[in-house]
């Protein structure tokens, strides 16, 4: 038997952060109302530290030029904690205040989060427990939606889409909406609930597209329609709209994609914003961001939902109070040693150490870029 510290898992010392921007072409573009995206380009994170333990993470950058700009705050990040006990909650406070004036956000608030989700990476590794049974939870399966493709394409063509995607039994899938008319959108919307099973829910989203009266028209005419919730109808920050919006709507209005932090979280929350919410792990700060959202969510009574980033988002969300949906994209597969498992519609939680995450070493050099 030996002492405490021996038997406990070792505290861990930053000794580097590298940083590998990769693009990956996706098996089905996503063609939403602001942008068409055909490649992911991603940033992969490994934190080494002394211990030998590395803690991987990935940031999904939008744009090509964000991998470039995000690895610049990485390095910054490195200089200043290098040496330190991994230790995120304390870092995120340093983080906000060496950050105060330059202003934590945008790609600086993605970059605290690789960094954040790549810490609890590497202690849970350093633990041997799922990241899951690290925070508190059993590593249990999470209803999963399937969010790839189904971008603003032709009716006929969503429908068959939207029954392509129930493979591996998914039993929800999700819409992009947005076209120029609200005919449009609600000939797409009629093609797709047709051909679907009544027992499969049928999510749809706007990003952002809509003025608050246009939401509130076209919301209207959606009612009835069988949507299990209407996303992101107006501009994310518009708090006082979208709880107009939730207001006249039957269908619930989910948004939190683009929550800054839990504290824009907390703002929506006091608003009524919306019905479900929706955070996404580099946005609301990761790990750390993700747990203070949890407690709002809890304390609220609101059921909260991950986006994107499923594979670290499944262990989140397996201790997640009001556990919602996983949205359940693949973007990040091909360059993944152990991509997500899907059976039944359910996203399988891994009972090995860590989060999961860790690279194919050949993907990722036929996909560098930089
Ligand atoms: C989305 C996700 C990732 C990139 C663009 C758009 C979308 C979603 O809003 O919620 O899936
Ligand atoms: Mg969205």
């Amino acid at each position: 038997m030996g002492t405490l510290s021996e038997m406990a898992s070792p505290l861990l010392t930053l000794r580097a952060i590298r940083a590998t921007a990769v693009e990956v072409p996706m098996a089905r573009a996503l063609g939403t109302s602001a942008q068409t995206m055909r490649t992911a380009p991603i940033l992969l994170i490994d934190l080494e530290t002394e211990e030998g333990i590395t803690g991987h993470a990935y940031l999904f950058c939008y744009t090509r030029m964000a991998p470039g700009l995000i690895a610049a705050v990485l390095a910054d990040i490195q200089d200043a904690e290098r040496g330190e006990r991994l230790a995120p909650v304390d870092f995120s406070t340093r983080f906000q205040q060496r950050y105060r004036l330059l202003g934590a956000q945008g790609v600086a608030r993605m970059a605290l989060a690789g960094f954040d989700v790549a810490c609890w990476d590497a202690m849970s590794l350093a633990a041997g427990l799922p990241l899951a049974s690290y925070i508190g939870s059993q590593p249990r399966p999470v209803q999963a939606y399937n969010s790839n493709g189904l971008g603003l394409i032709p009716p006929e063509q969503a429908a068959d889409d939207a029954e392509a995607l129930l493979e591996r039994g998914f039993r929800a899938v999700k819409l992009r909406l947005g076209r120029p008319t609200a005919e449009q959108d609600l000939a797409v919307v009629r093609a797709v609930r047709r051909r679907l099973p009544d027992s499969v829910a049928l999510m749809a989203d706007y990003n952002q597209a809509l003025t608050v009266t246009e939401a509130i028209r076209r919301g209207r005419q959606l009612d009835g329609e069988g949507l299990y919730w209407i996303e992101e109808p107006t501009r994310h920050d518009d708090y006082a709209g979208c709880a107009r919006i939730a207001a006249e709507l039957t269908t619930p209005v989910q948004i939190g994609e683009n929550f800054a932090g839990a504290q824009g979280m907390a703002a929506a929350l006091s608003a009524n914003a919306c019905d479900y919410v929706m955070p996404d792990l580099e946005r609301i700060g990761g790990v750390t961001g993700w747990q203070r959202a949890a407690a709002l969510a809890f304390a609220a009574g609101i059921e909260m939902s991950s986006h994107i980033f499923p594979e670290v988002s499944a262990h989140l969300l397996a201790a997640t109070p009001t556990c919602h949906w996983l949205e359940y994209v693949d973007w990040a597969a091909p360059i993944l040693a152990e991509p997500l498992h899907i059976a039944d519609g359910l996203a399988q939680v891994s009972d090995l150490a860590g989060s999961g995450v860790s690279w194919d070493p050949d993907a990722v050099k036929r996909y560098r870029i930089g």
